[in-house]
Parts: C-alpha cells; structure tokens; sequence
C-alpha cells in the first residue's frame, strides 16, 4: 500500500490493506442499469469513499473506532455495463468468494438489485438467515415493465428465496397495492412509514438469527438525502437511522452481512447524502462487526 493510500479517497478512511487479515471486505457494486427512474447509483460508492476522508474514525456514539475493526476495501466490482444478469452472477460469484474465505460482506451501491445475488449467497451459507430491509419502497414487484431483472424486484426475490416470514421491511411508504397485499397475505412482516419502534419490536424474536441487513438510502426522507434515484417524500431523519443501527447493534442478532444502496451523488450538489452515508457506513462497521 502507498503511504498516503489511507487519506486519498480511494477507499474507505481507516481501511485496512491486506484482505488476507481482515474480517469485513467493504466492495461497490456500481451498477444502475435497470433504474426506472433516475440514474446515476453507479457512482454511489466512489463518492462515498471520496467523503469519508471527512469522518471521525471515532464513534461517540459506539465509543469504538474504525482501527478496532479490520476491513479491507476491495474497490469496485467491475460489472458489464448494462447487461443486468452478467453483473448479478459476477456479484454472486465475488460473495462466494468472500464468504469462502470467512469474510464479512460489506456493499455499497448501486441501484437494489444488487443486494440480490448477494443475499442468494449469504443464504445459501446461513440456511437460518432473516433480512432487515430499510426502504422507501416495497421493492416486490415481479416485474418493472415486463422486466424481471429490475431495482423493483429484489426483496420480492429475496422472499420467495427466504420465505417471506423471514424478510422484516421498514419505512415503506410507497409500492402498488399488489406489493402490499402480497406482503400482508404471505406473512412478510412490512412496516409501513414507522422504522425505530416496529424495529425494536422484532428486534428479540430476532435474536441469535444471522440476519442480512440492507439500507436502500431512500428510507431517509429526501430532506435528508436529496442524492438518489428515487426519492419519497415523508420518511426518516438521519438521526433514527443511525438509532435503528445502533438498535441492532445493541441487540442479540447476529449480522453476517450487509449493504448500503442507491446513493446517486448527481442529484445532490450540497453532497449531504454521499456524507451522511459515509457515516452510516462507519456506524454500520462499528455497530454491526463484533
Ligand atoms: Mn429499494
């Protein structure tokens, strides 16, 4: 590793250099081919990386810092523009990977979609797994204009892979009735509008469970986090959202994987969201990596 490696935005502040040592690999999935409304997630993890450079590595919060966590950051997954189902077995095949050399899965985004060959493989290693899923939207559609390979689909993928038992949504307020019906009728446990309360409710029939968690950053009202495909009004301050990690964080629930998506830089020139993910992403770290 260069010198100034650690303090050039090329990767995460307080990164580690050697993947051999470390427990958590910090990877981007830089794709938002299938964006049904506004691209530009692609660029999400680069940014990301570019403005932890004006993080603490300290978390009052957690009273912990990024030194006590070893994590290497990968750079971006080179995925096959616009060729969706090339990019998802490229993604799948890196986590196998990583979960074969017992490493902690960490993404950052990217359009939804990509947390979906991640989660098939972190399945296909934790039988016993559960998701959390922070979100404007349900995210269960079967199809985006007769698309099934879209950023309207993962959770519903993830559902039928999962049982939709085991997939816990928060924050949804927006989706067709057909999403929420399905969810309702299937057993999904979705909470619509609320995050931290229903959160702390699950949080003990959670405990012991591996559980996958993943933010899509639209879970924050737009207030919040302008930077994205898209935005919903009437959502979360930054501020829940760092309680509800901390909630899991302070829990029994074991988190063996997660992901940070849909950060799109373009649409927010005060970079407001591209920061505050950065934070969420050093909380998440502390927070989550025991
Ligand atoms: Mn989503």
């Amino acid at each position: 590793m260069r010198f100034d490696e650690a303090y050039s935005g090329n990767v995460f502040i307080g990164s580690h250099p050697d993947y051999e040592d470390s427990r958590v690999v910090i990877y981007g999935m830089p794709m938002d081919w299938t964006s049904s409304y506004r691209p530009g997630s692609r660029f999400g993890p680069k940014r990301i990386r570019e403005v932890s450079i004006g993080l603490e590595e300290y978390s009052p919060y957690l009273d912990r810092e990024l030194a006590e966590v070893k994590f290497f950051d990968a750079g971006d997954i080179p995925l096959p523009f616009g060729n969706p189902q090339r990019s998802i077995d490229l993604i799948e095949a890196y986590i196998q990977t990583l979960l074969k050399d017992g490493k902690f899965p960490f993404g950052l985004g990217g359009e939804h979609l990509v947390s979906w060959p991640v989660i098939k493989a972190v399945y296909q290693k934790y039988p016993d797994l559960a998701v959390i899923h922070f979100d404007a939207h349900t995210d269960l559609r079967t199809e985006y204009e007769g698309e099934p390979l879209s950023h309207s689909t993962p959770i519903r993928k993830v559902a039928e892979l999962i049982q939709p038992k085991h997939v816990y949504s928060f924050g949804i307020r927006s989706g067709m009735k057909e999403e929420f019906d399905w969810a309702e009728k299937n057993g999904m446990h979705l909470s619509k509008f609320e995050v931290l309360e229903p959160l702390k409710k699950v949080l003990p029939e959670l405990a012991g469970r591996p559980v996958y968690v993943t933010i899509d950053i639209d879970v924050l009202d737009p207030a919040f986090a302008p930077g994205t495909g898209t935005v919903d009004a009437g959502g979360i301050t930054s501020k829940e959202l760092l309680a509800s990690i901390h909630a899991i964080s302070g829990s029994d629930v074991q988190v063996v994987g997660c992901d940070l998506v849909e950060v799109a830089p373009i649409y927010d020139h005060s970079e407001q969201t591209a920061n505050t993910a950065s934070k969420l992403v050093r909380e998440m770290m502390l927070g989550w990596v025991k």
